[in-house]
């Protein structure tokens, strides 16, 4: 018998495994994310082929909701026979740091990857925070071994980390994101980094011992972190999250999300050439992809925030097609389609907002924030940048801002809901501060403002309604009055209409402005 829970029906198939408190189950899921809902969110996927099964670790968000940190204790393990199948195996809790190494501290159990050596057994390669070390930052990466994915993990290198600020090298990046190649001649290599560091070097076959000299990767346009190293057909693809953000970026047009990206070498340690972009940024900020074939095709992982009560911080696997174009040379990685398992039909309701092109001016668009979250539909708790418009631009701020909705053709409204986004109080000279006015306006030939509106309510963190007499237009705009030198904020704003409606989808194309012939 199935029993469903949430969206993801659990078959009560349940192997408790020796040694630890961890219960594996087999998951029936309904497609992305694999595991949907919530009670165990997987993060950072790093995939692995042995024999007839795709293994993907990965890491576990446990933030509780609101909490903007990762705050992650253990790998957990997923595993198919057959991702078409939707069928997978889920071992929670196979490792945590401070059992897998003695020098580790307990959390920021971040993304590792497992990867098969020659020698058949299986090295998994885990960035932890070293407990007694004086680094500027203690984030390390160890190695431990076993004989199947599954573990029971052993120490590989029990000296310490093979990686830090003070091994092999001194160095001065945050050495986490660790991915590993054994090419076809035997050779071992390991990249790692983050915040647009990149660093690559030789591992001996033992699979720990330093090889070579720490190297500087460069070439791989707008990297920030998660590189993926694989190899196919003789070239070398390296996948990572980028996040050269701008509004004309192929990758992102917000600072804080990253896109995935890829460029490729004819030897593993360049010189690297920048090919694309393969997956947009997801719902939440980072998706640390990873890429494996498996029986015959190939797959790329990666995590969203779109699992019940995910968030940038309660991330959760997902697994699509990665196609090959072989039309060229070296071959490209098509664009991927992220698909999402199907969900209920949002409730009719007044908000027509989303069927809208949303803008912003004079000169209120910086990167960090995203405008498509003013009509997403999400308001988040303790959001980030990205979650938000906001015209704060750290100095020379804007005094009157306003955000515009673009309809393709005339719609009816009257009414409208907005929510705004502070970190300072009312009245406040800096940051993000409720506006001191602001009031509705629609374009008839010119810009009206909407008559008959009650008051234009300004507190942050609550709904502000306004009720209109309705009118009829393509273009409406929030035209605000900035408290003193400070930037306006705002998580979602709503356009209703008098009846309620089975919520419109987004244009495929933006809607032209009014005010310009
Ligand atoms: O999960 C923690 C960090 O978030 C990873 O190390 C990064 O790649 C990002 O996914």
């Amino acid at each position: 018998m199935i029993k469903p829970i949430g969206r993801v029906a659990i078959i009560p198939t349940l192997l408790v495994l020796a040694g630890t408190a961890a219960v594996a189950r087999v998951v029936q899921s309904t497609g992305n994310p694999i595991l949907a809902d919530g009670s165990y969110y997987t993060t950072d996927p790093a995939p692995v082929v042995d024999g007839d099964t795709l293994y993907i670790l990965a890491g576990r968000d446990e933030a509780p909701d609101g909490v903007n940190d990762f705050i992650m204790n253990e790998w957990q393990l997923l595993s198919t026979q057959d991702p078409a199948s939707r069928r997978w195996r889920h071992d929670p809790g196979i490792a945590r740091p401070e059992r897998l190494f003695a020098w580790a501290s307990p959390g920021r159990a971040y993304a590792g990857q497992i990867v098969k050596a020659r020698n058949g057994r299986f090295y998994f390669y885990a960035p932890v925070e070293e407990r007694n070390s004086d680094a500027r930052d203690r984030f390390a990466i160890g190695v431990a071994v076993s004989d199947s994915p599954h573990g029971p993990w052993k120490d590989a290198h029990p000296a310490g980390p093979i990686i830090s600020q003070r091994v092999p090298e001194s160095n001065d990046i945050q050495n986490i994101d660790p991915t590993v190649l054994v090419d076809e001649d035997g050779r071992v290599f390991i990249y790692w980094g983050t915040f647009g560091r990149l660093r690559g070097m030789e591992l001996a076959s033992d699979m720990v011992s330093a090889k070579g000299p720490e190297q500087v990767i460069e070439g791989l346009t707008g990297f920030f972190e998660a590189p993926w190293i694989m190899k196919r057909k003789g070239v070398y693809y390296m996948l990572y999250a980028g996040n050269n953000a701008g509004p004309d970026s192929p990758c992102t047009p917000a600072l804080y999300h990253a896109c995935q990206a890829y460029g490729t070498a004819t030897s593993p340690l360049g010189p690297w050439t920048y090919r694309g972009v393969v997956l947009k940024p997801v719902s939440s900020t980072t998706s640390h992809a990873g890429a494996v074939e498996f029986k015959g095709k190939w797959y790329i992982t990666y995590h969203t925030a779109d699992a019940k009560g995910g968030g940038h911080f309660r991330r959760s696997v997902a697994i699509d097609r990665l196609e090959w174009d072989d039309s060229v040379t070296p071959a490209a990685i098509r664009p991927v389609v992220p698909t999402i398992a199907p969900r209920a039909a949002p409730r009719p309701g007044r908000n027509i907002a989303p069927a809208a092109t949303p803008t912003a001016g004079p000169n209120a668009l910086p990167t960090q924030f995203w405008l498509k979250s003013l009509n997403d539909g999400i308001i988040r708790a303790a959001p980030l940048p990205p979650d938000m418009w906001s015209s704060w631009r750290g100095k020379d701020n804007p005094a009157t801002p306003w955000i515009e909705y673009r309809w393709p053709a005339p719609v009816t409204l009257n009414g409208s809901r907005i929510r705004f986004f502070a970190d300072q109080p009312a009245g406040a000279g800096e940051g993000v501060a409720p506006p001191a006015s602001w009031r509705l306006e629609y374009w008839d030939g010119g810009w009206r403002p909407v008559r008959g509106a009650g008051s234009y309510g300004t507190s942050a963190d609550t709904w502000q309604t306004v009720d209109f007499p309705p009118v009829t237009t393509r273009c409406l705009r929030a035209q605000f009055v900035a408290s003193k030198g400070a930037g306006v904020g705002v998580q979602e704003w709503e356009a209703l209409g008098p009846q309620a409606t089975v919520p419109p989808l987004a244009p495929k194309t933006a809607a032209p402005p009014c005010d310009r012939p």
